[in-house]
């Protein structure tokens, strides 16, 4: 059975972005698979987090999980930090990663902003402990947004390198497994930023922990353009925010953007945005309900995550203590 690893930042609620581009897939993917999922709170603070909120938004974020249909007795669920072998395999990696290669990554420009000097250093080597994160396990499809994409290709330059550097065939190919539609939601505020957790502006995205209310304001608020929604894909050419919400639409209705264009070409935004709506809250509600209930019990969340990183801690811990004998460490 092939292995999937994937992780989500607990840098804050996960939003209906990550739902679409990432935790969707994920609760598909644990029929025919072996999955590891994991809150990467080592990713979370190469932006500075709150000690007490991320450990509030490390559990949060294991509620939402469990309560959109992870199953952590069939697979695991763990936070990151608690796996030492992530670390010391990133360490590795960031050996054999190259300075250009790192240089070439899009996320790091756009988390970094203007002030890049300012930028932690670990923001900049995110990537080399993301493929740690996936190599440590010998995972081989790794289910996330677009966004991710270019961070995957890096994986397996890293991966590539290590095994023709010290001769081996140790670390395996990995595979981004990219959904189709609203692989990448951008904000309700801007078109032209992807939706993002840690987005200072509560408006421009969908928590999965809204009630109905929160999500119909801020549908109701997101940003359009005056015209009323054409009749085929090409008239959403530089429309973003048109497109975007037609997008979130074909992904939670499961059609392509040309089918939702068929039933609601010709709409204004105001009835398109009440359906919009209704689809939303039919997704959101019921996880954001269940994980509610969840976080009244966090000593259970707690052992959940406990569990899933011994469980982890047993297939890491032996690759990456042969990495290291690869590398030449005495161990
Ligand atoms: N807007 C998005 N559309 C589609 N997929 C998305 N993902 C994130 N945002 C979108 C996917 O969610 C998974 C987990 O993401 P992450 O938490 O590891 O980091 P991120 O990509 O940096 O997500 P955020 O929400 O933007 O977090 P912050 O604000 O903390 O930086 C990934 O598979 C990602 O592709």
């Amino acid at each position: 059975m092939q292995r999937i690893f994937s992780g989500i930042a607990p840098s804050g609620v996960p939003t209906l972005g990550n739902y679409l581009g990432a935790i969707r897939n994920w609760v598909a993917l644990q029929e025919g698979h072996a999955c590891l999922y994991c809150l990467v709170d080592l990713h979370a603070i190469t932006t500075f987090q709150d000690p007490d909120a991320l450990r509030s938004q490390t559990r949060t974020q294991a509620a939402i999980l469990l309560a959109a249909g992870i199953d952590a007795d069939r697979h695991i669920l763990f936070n990151q930090s608690a796996v030492s072998a992530h670390a010391r395999l990133a360490w590795i990696f960031n050996c054999v990663a190259r300075v250009g290669w790192l240089n070439r990554m899009t996320q790091f420009k756009d988390k970094a902003g203007k002030d890049r000097e300012a930028a932690s250093a670990g923001l900049y080597v995110y990537p080399t402990l993301m493929a740690a994160d996936i190599l440590a396990y010998h995972a081989t499809r790794v289910p996330v947004g677009d966004d991710q994409r270019q961070h995957l290709e890096l994986a397996n330059d890293i991966a590539q390198k290590f095994n023709h550097d010290y001769g081996v065939t140790f670390f395996p190919t990995v595979e981004a497994l990219v959904p189709p539609e609203a692989a990448r939601v951008m904000s309700l505020r801007d078109g032209g930023r992807k939706m993002s957790k840690s987005d200072p502006s509560d408006q421009s995205r969908i928590n999965l922990t809204d009630d109905a209310d929160a999500i119909a304001l801020k549908i109701r608020r997101a940003r359009t353009d005056a015209p009323p929604l054409p009749s085929e894909a090409a008239g959403l050419e530089g429309r973003p925010e048109a497109r975007n919400l037609v997008a979130i639409m074909a992904a939670l209705s499961g059609r392509s953007v040309a089918a939702v264009l068929a039933e609601h070409g010709g709409q204004g935004f105001g009835v398109f945005k009440e359906a919009l709506t209704a689809r939303v809250v039919a997704t959101v509600a019921p996880i954001a309900g269940e994980a509610g209930r969840l976080l009244g019990d966090p000593a259970h969340l707690d052992g959940v995550l406990r569990d899933g990183a011994a469980r982890a801690r047993a297939i890491a811990e032996p690759v990456v203590r042969e990495a290291e004998r690869i590398v030449g460490f005495l161990g």
